[in-house]
Order: structure tokens, then C-alpha cells, then sequence
């Protein structure tokens, strides 16, 4: 089935991509870089040797990008995010190159299958979430709209850590991605600079006392390395760098202590250097707080910094016209300490003054905001900050000291605001706030969907959003419709081909066409057999991997995102034991035979989302065994959520949940992606939801519950949860079985707290919102029973999703923001 879809793939667009040279390449590969004959290869060594065959086709292209870019003068982007959850990168380069169906051939003449081998490839994990998929699908876009860019990250040796599942719990393992090596990058160590840490600041007046000029000593250096891995665009347009930083000692054996016999010892410091590229904190939802994460802050922001003024100074000569040539993007505040760090270069270094180095950050920068959530929002305590960074400590008194000028010059802010503007939390610890600072010193604050950017405006920088109204604009996101629709879902994708032709290929609005065959009682069903199989192979994968057998006949209704109180895994699952109740105490009525599917990691201290994911397993444990329900209502927690499963289970949802509390989620993109492959969505009026709504119409949408302003408003008035649960029979009982230990005989209490929680103050508003929850998965249950009408509107989704695609975010950043030709 695979081949023939295939098949039809666009044709090689490079010379020499027939699969007798590409076979023969591959053999030569796996001589003469693998060191392997083709009779005892290894499938990791097809793998190695194929990667290595198509990087070398890529790397051409690297060069004569480069190359224009810099003939050309071409401004540059620089995308600076502690996280690319890039996933997976053969079949991304294979299909983008139109060397998928050229590669499988030339494989299979060599009797080996590109399924099997591509299946070994490990997931780049280097990103916890939305914020790290953004920066992946980002990359894919720019290189697709031809903008020449870099991103800049960190080569965490161990990215998100894998889940599994031991007896419904959450266990963490560190996952070791680089085992096997990494065939995609390519070590720079000619490209290293030097990052410092601790220390004191010298000030040295030069002349007559007029200029005063700082030199930070740091006590501690170390050395960050560069590892470029290429990004191939669409059709192989253009390929930029993603330049992820390694940490190495600058001595790595103390010679002292090696002389001494001390072997051990003589390695303290390459140790302690290498540590901190180790690991990628696995917390999403609040502050890691930890001094580390601090260092890895800084590291990667100097490091990529020290490389651009380096690229800019070789190419111009001169500091002063950084901003003219390259802009550089906060993806959120981790990468904020860049702002001081860019003062510090440009006045210590390269001896600018404070006017124009100030003039020059704030032209440069750029910064998107990504979560409202209070306990995400970064801020480092003054004294920390002051030991590891005494300079930037300085500079940032130094720019706040200018901020404050303004605000005082303005003469319409209030003691209050003027302390919320300040960089310095003064109430409390005194720490530094990285969103202020980050807003300070860009010229664009952006939001992720209308509806977070309006709400950015009206919390948390309402106040320098009055000083400077002109900043916060709004980019709502995107995804790349070449992993999120041509790649996981080949079948859809020739289904589409067969019906509207190939333009939708190089512009995914033009899968509007599809629009016109949603009336077409034959069209739907080879769209719902493209489903179908999409369910089937989903199956297989819970068959062999949780021996649990499903009906893919059955709604497929999934819920995958990192486990958060906002997102109300627990309505859901609530939800699913109020069903559960109903279809055995009426058996008889007409019930849909549904699959509840959940995954997602929780972060390893974050408690309550830990009990969550137990719970889903403890219900689904009763659920799947009670057979008073069989056939009628499943339930299956995905371990080790992560791209590649997204991949599969995407084109496999019938039904996509995305249910987080209004005003909480920032945009959402997996609610995105669903869509584009033909789930209907039941959803709150949130993030991203609302514009989705508005792209596919009020039909094709089941939309629920309390809107942002009602949140707020029945938080505000006294919000009395308990009386809500008492209101709802069905609410009541289901909290209650829970809260009893029907799902845990073995220790009945383990989830009083959790619940009491929704009886004190249900924060998220499950309570609140269940009732109407409730109705709208009974209004599913109704258009499903209508499969006609049911496919014509999963049809009707995938025909309006175009406008989601990160192309269309990429080049409003580009026309907006950055200021680059597209
Ligand atoms: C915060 C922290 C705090 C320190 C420890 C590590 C860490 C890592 C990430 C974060 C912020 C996460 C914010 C985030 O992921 N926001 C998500 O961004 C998506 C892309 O814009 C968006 O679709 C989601 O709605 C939003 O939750």
C-alpha cells in the first residue's frame, strides 16, 4: 500500500537521484564511511550510509545558499531558542528533496525496506513541547520561503527524557539519542568561543578621565562548539544552519593533576564543563529556578551572539549596522539575558556607547511571548545573577535606570506601575524579570493566536504595553503542512493529488477545492477509507506495543500534549468515567463505540499532572476489562508521546480534544495539525481554537464551555465549585467513584486530594465546565452517527486548515517583524 502512494511523489528534483546511482551511492557509503560490507551490515548501518548519501546531495545546496546570501548581502535571521524539537530528519530530507520514493527503490534493490530503517531513527527530542515544535516547524518554513537563517540552540546530549509506564505511573529514563552517533551533523570545533562565568568587572577611566570602560574577568570559562545540522526547505529550495552549541573545558585534562597520577581529577574540569549541555529541563510549566539552567541561558545566548557579530563583522566591517543585516528572535525569554549580553559586546568589546548600543539591541531583537501562566514566567534572583553574570547585573541597572527615565518623562503611570515596569522585582526575593527585559529591549513583542495577544496586552504587559503601545503585535502560528500532512499522511496526501490536482503541494490554501468534494457521497468514502487505514495502522502500533486489541471502526478520540492542570486531562477523563456509568446503566440506548486515547509526559516534579496519568491508566484498566462496555467505550494511554508518535496518531483522530480552560493555552498547534488531517475538534473558545473556528466554520467545529471573560469573572465572584458538583448528578457520581477508589481498590485514597481540589477551588474550571462538556460529546456522538455528514465535515477541515500553515507565519514575521523580503 505504501509504495503505490508513493509512487506518485514529486520527482527527484537533483541530478543523478535514479535509484540504480543511489543504490551504488549507498553501497559506496556503507564501504567507505560506515566501514561495513553490505553482507554484515546492520540495519543502523543502511541507515547511516543512506543518510550519508543524501547529506552530501544537501550539502551542495548549503553551499550555494551560503554563498547567495552572502553576495547578495541578504539580511539574516537568527532564531535563538533553547528548544528544536525537530524530531525525526530522514524522511523530512528525503520527501523535501523528492528523493522518498527514489531512496525506497534504491533500498529495496539492495533488499533492505526505508520503513524498517527509518524506524531507527532517534527522535531529536531537544524541545519539551508546543514551544520546541514551533521552532522546528519555524526552521522548515524558512528555508521553504527561502529567508536565510540560523537557528541557535543547545546540543543537549540527553533531550527530553522517555517516559514509560510502570504499573500506571510515569517513569523517567534518559534517552540517549547520540548512541548510535548523529549522521545529520557536522562538528565545528574551528567555530568555538569562549563563555564566562562569575568573577568581578574592572572599570578603567581612559584619557582624561572622560570614558569609562568596563572589562568583566570572569573566574570561570569554558568553551561552547558548534554542531551545524542542514535544514532542507520544500522542493530543496534553500538550506539553512541549525547551529546547536556543545560545552567543552578550554584545558579538558588539568596536566598538573595528570602528571600527579591523579587521572580522575585531571578530568574535573572537562566534567563540570560538559555537564551543562547535558540535559533539556523537562519543565514546561514553572520556573526551573535552578542555577544551571541559568548557565545554559547565557552559554548559548553569547555563544550564538559572539558567532553573529563575528559573521557581521568579517562581511561589513562595522558593528554599527548589526541591525540592518540581521535580526535576531526570542523564542520567550530564554534566550532574554541576549539582551545584555549584546550590550556588553557591542559597548565592552567593539566600544560603542550605551545610546547606540541600546539603539542597535533594540533595532535588532525581536521576542515572542509563549504562556500567560504566572509560575512559567521567568525571573532570577539578583544575587544569583549578580555571582554568575556581575556584568550583565550592571547593564541591566543601566538600562532599567533608562526605562524608568521614559516612564518618568511620560507622566502617566502610578507608583504601582512604575514597579511593574521595573526589570527588578523588588517585593519579596529581589529577582530580575526576563519578560520585562526581554520586552525592553525588542521593537516587537509578539503573541502566538489573536486571542493570547489581545490578553498579553490586558495582563501581564499591560503596563509596558501602555508606555510602548506600538510593540505587541500578534503572529499566530503555524505548522509545516510537508511533516504535518505530505509526510504522516501519504494517503490523504494522493487521495488530495488524485482529486485537486498538485498545487496544494507548494501552497496547502489550496486544498480549499477539496471544499466542493465534501458533497460527494464517493469522494467521502475513499476519504473515509484513507481514514481507516490511517486507524488501522494506529492499532497495529497499540497491539504490538500494549497487546490491546481496537476496533478501528470505532470513534478514535485523542487527547496528546504534555499532562498540565490548564490543558484538563482531567475533564476528559472525568468525562470518560460519567460515560463509562451511563452506557451500563443503559445498555440499551444507541451508544457510539468510542476509543479515548491520551499521551503525554508530565514534568517529573510536577505532582498533580503525575496522578493524572495514573489515573488515565487506572480507569482505563477497569474500563477495558469490564465487559458490560466492550465494544462500546475503550481507553489507552500512549507511553513516550513524542514526534514520531504524533506522526501516527495525527491522520488517525477522528475526534481531537482541546479543552484547556480560556485565557490558559497560548495558541496550541497540535489542535492544528489534527485538523489539517480530517479530525473535527471539540474545543474551548482558546488559543488558537478561536481562529480555527473562524477558518472552518461554526459547523465544523463543537465548540464548549466558559469563554475568557467568563473564567475571569466567576473566579473574581466567588466561584463556589462545590455547589456546581452538586448541581450535576452525573459530575457528582463520576468525582465520586474517583474519589472512592473505584479505579484504585489497591489504595482507595489515592486520589482524594486530587479531587478535593476541584470540591475547594477547582482552579482550572473542570467543574464548571463538565456539564457543557458533556453535551458537546453527546452532539459528537450525534454527527457521527451521520457518517455522510460526519466525513463531509472532517472534509470541510481539512479544505479551510491552509491558513495555519507556518509558511503564512513565517512570512508575516518576515514582512512584519523582521524585515526581510519574501
Ligand atoms: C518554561 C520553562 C520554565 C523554565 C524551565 C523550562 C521551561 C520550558 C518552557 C517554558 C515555557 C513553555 C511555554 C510553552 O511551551 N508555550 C506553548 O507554546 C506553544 C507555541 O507557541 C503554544 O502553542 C502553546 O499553547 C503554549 O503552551
Amino acid at each position: 500500500m505504501t509504495r503505490a502512494m508513493t509512487s506518485e511523489l514529486p520527482q527527484p528534483i537533483l541530478e543523478n537521484s535514479d535509484p540504480e546511482t543511489l543504490s551504488s551511492e549507498i553501497l559506496k557509503a556503507l564501504k567507505y564511511r560506515v566501514g561495513k560490507d553490505a553482507t554484515v551490515a546492520t540495519p543502523h548501518d543502511w541507515l547511516t550510509a543512506s543518510i550519508k548519501v543524501v547529506r552530501d546531495r544537501i550539502i551542495d545546496h548549503w553551499v550555494e545558499s551560503t554563498k547567495e546570501t552572502y553576495d547578495l548581502k541578504e539580511k539574516r535571521v537568527y532564531y535563538l531558542s533553547l528548544e528544536f524539537l525537530i524530531g525525526r530528519l530522514m524522511r523530512d530530507a528525503f520527501s523535501n528533496l523528492g528523493l522518498l520514493d527514489s531512496m525506497r527503490q534504491a533500498l529495496e534493490s539492495l533488499g533492505v525496506e526505508l520503513d524498517v530503517i527509518a524506524g531507527l531513527e532517534p527522535d531529536a527530542a531537544l524541545g519539551n513541547g508546543g514551544l520546541g515544535r514551533l521552532a522546528a516547524c519555524f526552521m522548515e518554513s524558512m528555508a521553504t520561503v527561502d529567508i536565510p537563517t540560523h537557528g541557535y540552540g543547545i546540543r543537549y546530549a540527553n533531550g527530553m527524557f522517555r517516559q514509560e509506564i510502570s504499573d500506571g505511573w510515569q517513569v523517567e529514563l534518559p534517552e540517549n539519542w547520540l548512541d548510535h552517533g548523529n549522521p545529520w551533523e557536522f562538528e565545528r570545533r574551528e567555530r568555538s568561543f569562549e563563555v564566562g562565568f562569575g568573577g568581578h568587572v574592572e572599570s578603567m577611566t581612559s584619557g582624561q578621565g572622560q570614558l569609562e570602560r568596563h572589562v568583566w574577568k570572569p573566574l570561570e570559562r569554558i568553551l561552547a562548539v558548534a554542531y551545524d545540522t542542514p535544514v532542507v526547505g520544500w522542493r530543496g529550495k534553500r538550506v539553512n544552519t541549525l547551529r546547536l552549541w556543545s560545552s567543552m573545558a578550554i584545558d579538558p585534562i588539568l596536566l598538573d593533576a595528570f602528571n600527579a597520577g591523579d587521572h580522575i581529577g585531571a578530568l574535573r574540569e572537562s566534567n563540570k564543563a560538559e555537564s551543562l549541555a547535558r540535559v533539556l529541563y523537562p519543565a514546561d510549566s514553572h520556573q526551573a529556578g535552578q542555577e544551571l539552567r541559568l548557565r545554559q541561558e547565557y552559554f548559548f545566548s553569547t555563544a550564538s551572539l559572539q558567532d553573529i557579530l563575528q559573521r557581521h563583522l568579517s562581511q561589513f566591517g562595522t558593528v554599527e549596522t548589526l541591525a540592518d543585516q540581521a535580526a535576531i528572535h526570542l523564542n520567550d525569554t530564554h534566550p532574554a539575558v541576549a539582551v545584555p549580553e549584546l550590550m556588553r559586546l557591542l559597548m565592552d568589546v567593539h566600544g560603542v556607547d550605551f545610546d547606540q548600543a541600546w539603539d542597535i539591541t533594540k533595532k535588532t531583537f525581536a521576542y515572542t511571548n509563549h504562556t500567560l501562566l504566572p509560575e512559567a514566567l521567568e525571573s532570577w534572583p539578583v544575587p544569583l545573577f549578580e555571582r554568575l553574570l556581575p556584568r550583565h547585573m550592571q547593564i541591566i541597572y543601566a538600562i532599567n535606570a533608562q526605562v524608568l527615565q521614559e516612564v518618568r518623562l511620560a507622566k502617566k503611570f502610578t507608583d504601582e506601575q512604575v514597579r511593574r515596569i521595573s526589570l527588578i522585582q523588588e517585593d519579596g526575593d529581589r529577582r530580575v524579570r526576563m519578560g520585562n527585559l526581554a520586552f525592553v529591549g525588542s521593537h516587537s513583542i509578539n503573541g502566538v493566536s489573536a486571542l493570547h495577544t489581545e490578553l498579553m496586552k490586558e495582563t501581564i504587559f499591560a503596563d509596558l504595553h501602555k508606555l510602548y503601545p506600538d510593540r505587541i503585535n500578534n503572529k499566530t502560528n503555524g505548522i509545516t503542512p510537508r511533516r504535518w500532512l505530505i509526510q504522516c499522511n501519504p494517503g490523504l496526501t494522493r487521495l488530495a493529488r488524485e482529486t485537486i490536482g498538485d498545487k496544494f503541494l507548494d501552497d496547502v490554501n489550496e486544498l480549499k477545492h477539496l471544499d466542493d468534494f465534501a458533497g460527494d457521497a464517493s469522494f467521502r468514502e475513499r476519504f473515509a477509507a484513507v481514514k481507516r487505514g490511517n486507524k488501522e495502522r494506529l492499532s497495529n502500533l497499540v497491539a504490538a506495543r500494549l497487546g490491546i486489541k481496537l476496533d478501528p471502526s470505532a470513534m478514535f478520540d485523542i487527547q496528546i500534549k504534555r499532562i498540565h492542570e490548564y490543558k484538563r486531562q482531567l475533564l476528559n477523563i472525568v468525562e470518560a468515567v460519567a460515560l463509562y456509568d451511563q452506557i451500563r446503566s443503559h445498555p440499551e440506548r444507541d451508544w457510539v463505540p468510542r476509543v479515548k486515547f491520551f499521551g503525554g509526559k508530565a514534568a517529573p516534579s510536577y505532582h498533580n499532572a503525575k496522578l493524572i496519568i495514573k489515573l488515565a491508566n487506572d480507569v482505563a484498566k477497569v474500563i477495558n476489562r469490564d465487559p458490560s462496555v466492550r465494544g462500546l467505550l475503550k481507553m489507552v494511554f500512549i507511553p513516550n508521546y513524542n514526534v514520531s508518535l504524533a506522526e501516527i496518531m495525527m491522520p488517525a483522530a477522528d475526534l481531537s480534544e482541546q479543552i484547556s480552560t480560556a485565557g490558559m493555552e497560548a495558541s496550541g498547534t497540535g489542535n492544528m495539525k489534527f485538523a489539517l488531517n480530517g479530525a473535527l475538534t471539540i474545543g474551548t473558545l482558546d488559543g488558537a481554537n478561536v481562529e480555527m473556528k473562524e477558518c472552518v466554520g461554526d459547523d465544523n467545529i463543537f465548540i464548549f464551555g466558559l469563554k475568557t471573560e467568563e473564567v475571569a469573572e466567576r473566579r473574581n465572584n466567588g466561584y463556589d465549585p462545590k455547589a456546581v458538583i452538586d448541581a450535576s448528578p452525573e459530575l457528582s457520581q463520576a468525582l465520586s467513584a474517583i474519589a472512592t477508589g473505584v479505579f484504585s481498590p489497591d489504595d482507595p485514597t489515592r486520589y482524594a486530594e486530587l479531587i478535593d481540589g476541584l470540591y475547594q477551588h477547582d482552579w482550572f474550571m473542570v467543574a464548571a465546565d463538565f456539564d457543557s462538556y458533556a453535551a458537546a460529546q453527546r452532539d459528537v456522538d450525534k454527527v457521527w452517527q451521520d457518517s455522510a455528514d460526519w466525513y463531509a465535515k472532517a472534509i470541510h477541515n481539512v479544505a479551510r486548515m491552509g491558513w495555519f500553515s507556518s509558511d503564512r507565519t513565517i512570512r508575516q514575521y518576515a514582512k512584519e517583524i523582521w524585515n526581510v523580503p519574501v
